[in-house]
């Protein structure tokens, strides 16, 4: 079926999901809300995000998608379970495929979620990984200064390590085998993730995972696409600056980016 992917984010963040998306469904259509104006949303109380979460899956919804990701952690953490209850589309979101992957994955049972402070504050991974396993242990660490260093475009440099560094310094003692990033932007920091944790440790990101799962729905359901993809970005601020991180990360040559009002009552 050619109709398209809705993928919904607080910003430019989930353009790590959608190129997932991209790489295992190179036919998919991609229809793509960052809710730039308004991020991020990890600091902010849920029932703002989930208010938000809402706004963007309704303005998708109206353009006709076929299956909706939800793929912000911290929109996915408030927001999944009400939205699955009200959409008629398939609605996945990015922290059930993370837990399941570092579940099948983890040897000791002991696994590290890394994560904004909302995500964290939900639970929504330890109760996840409970629902799969009996006998898995969660690590929850809240990585706030994070997300600000990646949007600071700072993230290679030699201050990125000392950053990443000290916001892992609270996992010294912990003794997981992996590690689950997530938050849309923690893969741009994964080199220097995996550098602080060290061999030992496995860094599974969400956004593969999801992407794996988007193909099992749509694959299950016939509705697989075959055509030529058209690909359309939705930014509710900044449309020249949506254009240049989404050019430069998802590597095409014409992304189409559009303004979006988001309102509650529609
Ligand atoms: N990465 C992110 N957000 C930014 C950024 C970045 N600026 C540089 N890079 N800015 O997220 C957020 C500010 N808003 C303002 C309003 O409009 C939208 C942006 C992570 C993106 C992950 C795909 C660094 C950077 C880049 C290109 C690709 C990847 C990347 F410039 F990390
Ligand atoms: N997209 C958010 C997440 O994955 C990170 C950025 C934000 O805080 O809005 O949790």
């Amino acid at each position: 079926m050619e109709a398209p992917i809705g993928v919904i984010d607080s910003g430019v963040g989930g353009l790590t999901v959608a190129k997932e998306i991209m790489r295992l469904l190179p036919n998919e259509t991609i229809y793509y809300i960052g809710d730039t104006a308004r991020c991020p949303y990890g600091p902010r109380p849920r029932h703002e995000v989930r208010n938000f979460t809402w706004q963007m899956a309704k303005a998708l919804e109206k353009k006709g998608i076929k299956l909706l990701v939800i793929a912000c952690n911290t929109a996915t953490a408030v927001a999944l379970n009400s939205l699955q209850k009200y959409f008629s589309v398939p609605v996945i979101g990015v922290v059930n495929p993370g837990a399941r992957a570092a579940i099948k994955h983890t040897k000791r049972h002991e696994i590290a979620v890394l994560a904004t402070q909302g995500t964290i504050e939900s639970g929504a991974y330890e109760e996840a990984i409970a629902s799969l396993s009996s006998s898995a242990h969660v690590v929850p660490l809240a990585c706030p200064t994070f997300v600000p260093l990646v949007e600071s475009g700072e993230y290679k440099s030699t201050m990125a390590a000392r950053i990443v560094a000290a916001g892992l310094q609270p996992l010294k003692q912990a003794s997981f085998d992996t590690v689950i990033l997530g938050c849309t932007h923690y893969p741009i920091l994964q080199s220097y993730i995996e550098k602080t944790l060290g061999k030992q440790v496995t860094v599974l990101s969400s956004a593969e995972e999801t992407a794996k799962d988007v193909q099992g729905i749509l694959a299950q359901r016939g509705e697989l696409a075959t055509g030529n993809p058209q690909h359309k970005f939705y930014a509710t601020g900044s449309v020249p600056i949506f254009k240049d991180i989404a050019t430069d990360w998802l590597a095409l040559s014409n992304v189409a980016v559009e303004r979006i009002q988001l309102t509650s009552n529609d």
